[in-house]
């Protein structure tokens, strides 16, 4: 199967971690993001104004390759999954579903299905919230923001409902990963991209963080570039 993304992190970036954690070969499609490299090459180099960035004024245009590609994915959109059969999914969420049933990543019982769908739910509404505050106004406020209130009170929840399950020495639900644990481990490893210090209240997330990255492919996966040096984000600064 193909995945197509960016050459970035961010929504992709769970998606790959159940690819490589269990083993399921597939070809990474990575489509250069922006077409003006020159200038996200400052962007990494912190070269550039912030002013610009918080006023919009920096908008390098898509690449040509994603122009060209953008009208054969479903919707229009990346992450897009190529299956085998010709079978092209999206958006991200129907990928990690579809990966999940097809190779039982979705607990063993309905109960457990149901509290890794309320934790799906609930990590794509904190997720979808942090890039909007991720892109804009990152400078000028909103890091704060995020770093203050926004992640905190997620943050708060995943601690709690993974301390449900026997004190949170293991996974999210049950005794087996399962596609839940792909994201929420993603999640936070943005949320320590915005704010280095975002698990230090967080003592069971934390060392769950540590776990799942620990798993040997996610860690082979994050210590390999091009991953290594991937930003978390399409804006380049985290
Ligand atoms: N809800 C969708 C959102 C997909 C989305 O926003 N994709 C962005 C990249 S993160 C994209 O394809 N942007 C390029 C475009 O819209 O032309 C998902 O989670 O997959």
């Amino acid at each position: 199967m193909k995945l197509s993304y960016f050459d970035i992190k961010a929504r992709a970036q769970p998606i790959r971690y159940l690819l490589v954690d269990n083993g399921i070969p597939y070809e990474d499609e990575l489509i250069p993001v922006w077409r003006n490299e020159d200038a996200c090459e400052k962007f990494r180099k912190g070269e550039f104004n912030l002013d610009d960035i918080n006023s919009g004024l920096f908008q390098p245009d898509f690449s040509k390759e994603w122009l060209e590609k953008k009208s054969k994915m479903p919707y229009g959109q990346v992450p897009a999954l190529e299956t085998d059969d010709g079978l092209k999914i999206a958006p991200t969420n129907a990928i990690l579903r579809y990966l999940a049933r097809k190779f039982k990543l979705c607990g063993s019982t309905d109960e457990q299905a149901t509290e890794i769908d309320m934790l799906f739910e609930f990590e794509s509404e904190l997720r979808e919230r942090m890039y909007s505050m991720i892109y804009s106004n990152f400078y000028n406020g909103s890091r704060e923001k995020l770093s203050n209130i926004v992640m905190p009170r997620g943050l708060t929840i995943l601690e709690g409902e993974l301390k449900k399950n026997k004190g949170g020495v293991g996974f999210l639900v049950g005794d087996e990963i399962t596609f839940v644990d792909y994201k929420v481990a993603d999640l936070l490893d943005t949320c320590k991209a915005v704010d280095p210090k975002a698990l230090d209240a967080f003592p069971a997330l934390n060392g769950y963080f540590d776990r799942i990255i620990a798993r040997p492919k996610i860690a082979e996966l994050r210590e390999k570039e091009p991953y290594k040096s991937m930003t978390f984000v399409g804006a380049k600064y985290i």
